[in-house]
């Protein structure tokens, strides 16, 4: 029949073309950008930081966050807030003079134990604003 020797070579087609697609190409069909929207990995992102996400440590003096790319410092910060307490007055959040993609906040007098989340706000060179938020314990007793 016609009509499905038709399907037969659109199939074929179909499978000559998908060939071709880079292997860079995202694999997974949620990383694919809607419309109007810049790909997930050209944006800054953050890649790991100290403390990590759910980490428990038993002594903090500083919050690392190492981004993707170096995010323009003007635009970026880093809040601590206590669970059920107000944002902590710890200043500017820098950036690392050895790492550009290194944003550090110092705690110099430490955490008191109990659960913390960090707010942060990074600005990438292009403008874009991405922020996020995890949380970490201090446990009681250093
Ligand atoms: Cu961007």
């Amino acid at each position: 029949m016609r009509t499905r020797w038709l399907a037969a070579v659109a199939m074929a087609l179909t499978a000559i073309a998908m060939s071709f697609v880079p292997s860079s190409a995202p694999l997974v069909a949620d990383t694919a950008p809607r419309a109007g929207e810049v790909p997930a990995a050209l944006h800054l992102a953050l890649d790991h930081s100290a403390p990590e996400a759910d980490e428990t440590v038993s002594s903090v003096d500083r919050v690392s966050l190492w981004f993707t790319q170096s995010p323009q410092i003007a635009g970026t910060s880093i809040r601590v807030v206590p669970e059920g307490g107000e944002p902590l007055d710890l200043g500017k959040a820098k950036m690392s003079a050895e790492d550009d993609k290194l944003i550090e906040l110092a705690i110099p007098d430490g955490l008191v134990a109990g659960a913390y989340t960090i707010y942060w706000r990074a600005m990438a060179q292009d403008g874009h604003t991405v922020r996020g938020d995890f949380g970490f314990r201090v446990r009681a007793g250093r």
